[in-house]
């Protein structure tokens, strides 16, 4: 089946097409779209400024160490917001992309995956597309100062297994060790440095490129668990409530709805597909039914569910539109509806195929290319983002009086702790990417500790915990070759 149709099954009169998500590479885009995502980053900050609100955010809950205080970083199961990473910047970008797609309907967050396309000249980076942000923001970026992933960094991080399903209460060793490496490693932390400026602190939200990083991690996190469980849905995340999305958060005179991150741990409950090679297959999926408030979907977005892409849409194997749900699909090119489709009586669905211009094979519609209106509205890069500047390096520096180095690092038969002062009740933890303490012991009195019985540690990364009194001095990423 293929050009099949332009309109079917029509039930409704007037609707207002708000999205859910078809994501691409942002390679895919024609001109038009691009100029279309930068302007609505521009329009937003022209207020109510959500770039600007979501950044501080980012930036006032970035991480507390191991405080009781919840936040958004670098959490071990033994934290009381075990492991939210994922599912935080899942919101995070599915929020901004609401208020875009209240700009325009047809908005999606793009991806970077910046294992392959590491050019400072590709076009990425050109002025008419994420180049324009760089001086009307000061955002201080210096393209390429430090290394990005490889492709097989990226392999092998996909290859960590997904292990001790059904999980244990205490949440599932292999996404645990997944989201570690995840967040700790060169995947999701090259970016950032490579960035440099804005991109590189705590206030990283501020940079446009921020949006099309994490949506390229938020895909890799999709595929993980695809490729982990498959037609089971997704693992398991133990905490119940996050920061900003926990009912009580107000953006603009409205409150935030609350979302259980366990909830959100498959992508599909937020409407988000991750398209690839020209084809985005829409599958597994229920649209929800229109005015559900208790549906998180409908709870954003009370309209239509809406989804677009320039190529090939392929949907069914289990896409339902139930009674009473609306939905619309739009394809520049071709829309294939294979077996299990269903659209049951008393909902409404729309199939489109909208071309522009005539082209022989792959047609792209371009929509007349708008000009891009910018704002020159810098951010004020204040004292407290200055000391998030080396933010990714992931080192935990709760006192601050006291120096602490941990070498060699990488290590392989023993480790130093070095501390600038002799302390009473010295206490080294180390623990495995799980939580999982495989190091304890005591030091009284010493400003220097060797730790040796390790030769037989696997390969990998290891988060080093320096204490004193019960005071942490320090948490650092350590990797065993
Ligand atoms: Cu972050």
């Amino acid at each position: 089946m293929s050009r099949l149709f332009s309109l079917v099954a029509i039930f409704f009169l007037v609707y207002s097409v708000e999205g859910q998500s078809i994501r691409k590479n942002y390679t895919e885009m024609t001109d038009s779209e691009k100029t279309a995502l930068v302007n609505a980053f521009y329009a937003l900050r022209n207020g109510p400024d959500i770039v600007n609100d979501l950044a501080v955010f980012h930036r006032d809950f970035f991480s507390f160490g191991i405080s009781p205080n919840r936040d958004i970083h670098n959490n071990l199961m033994d934290e009381p917001e075990d492991q939210i990473f994922f599912a935080w910047h899942r919101m995070q970008i599915f929020e901004m992309e609401q208020a875009m797609q209240e700009i325009d309907p047809n908005i999606s967050i793009p991806y970077w995956d910046s294992s392959i396309d590491q050019s400072t000249t590709s076009s990425l980076w050109d002025q008419n597309f994420m180049g324009s942000f760089d001086a009307n923001w000061s955002l201080d970026r210096v393209l390429g100062s430090s290394n990005l992933p490889s492709p097989a960094q990226v392999t092998a991080l996909q290859a960590i297994p997904g292990s001790n399903w059904p999980p244990p209460t205490s949440g599932n060793i292999g996404f645990y060790s997944y989201a570690n490496n995840m967040e700790r490693g060169s995947v999701h932390v090259g970016a950032h440095v490579w960035v440099e400026g804005a991109m590189r602190s705590r206030s990283s939200p501020r940079d446009p490129i921020f949006y099309l990083h994490h949506g390229n991690v938020d895909r890799l996190w999709d595929e993980w668990e695809k490729a982990q469980l498959p037609g089971q849905g997704s693992f398991h995340i133990t905490s119940t409530t996050m920061l900003r999305y926990d009912g009580t958060y107000n953006f603009d005179g409205e409150i935030l709805p609350q979302v259980d991150p366990d909830f959100i741990a498959d992508n599909k409950v937020l409407g988000v597909f991750y398209a690839q090679n020209q084809l985005a297959e829409l599958s597994d999926y229920t649209t929800s039914i229109f005015g559900n408030v208790t549906d998180i979907r409908q709870a954003f977005n009370e309209h239509t569910e809406s989804f677009y892409y320039q190529y090939l849409i392929r949907v069914g194997n289990n896409f339902t539109v139930p009674s009473g749900a609306r939905c619309h699909i739009e394809s520049v090119n071709e829309i294939e509806l294979i077996p299990g489709f269903e659209a049951i009586a008393g909902s409404s669905f729309v199939a489109e195929i909208d071309q522009g211009t005539m082209a022989p094979l792959i047609l792209l519609k371009e929509e007349e290319t708008e000009d891009i209106v910018p704002n020159k509205i810098p951010f004020d890069l204040n004292d407290d983002d200055r000391l998030g500047v080396n933010a990714y390096d992931f080192t935990e520096s709760i006192a601050n009086k006291v120096k602490v180095v941990v070498f060699p690092n990488p290590f392989l038969h023993s480790i130093t702790v070095q501390l600038d002062t002799q302390l009473a009740n010295v206490k080294v933890t180390i623990f495995d990417v799980t939580g999982k303490i495989v190091y304890v012991d005591y030091f009284e009195d010493r400003d220097s500790i060797r730790i040796q019985e390790i030769h037989n540690w696997s390969p990998g990364m290891y988060i080093i915990e320096v204490s004193s009194n019960d005071q942490t001095l320090l948490r650092d990423k350590i990797i065993r070759q």
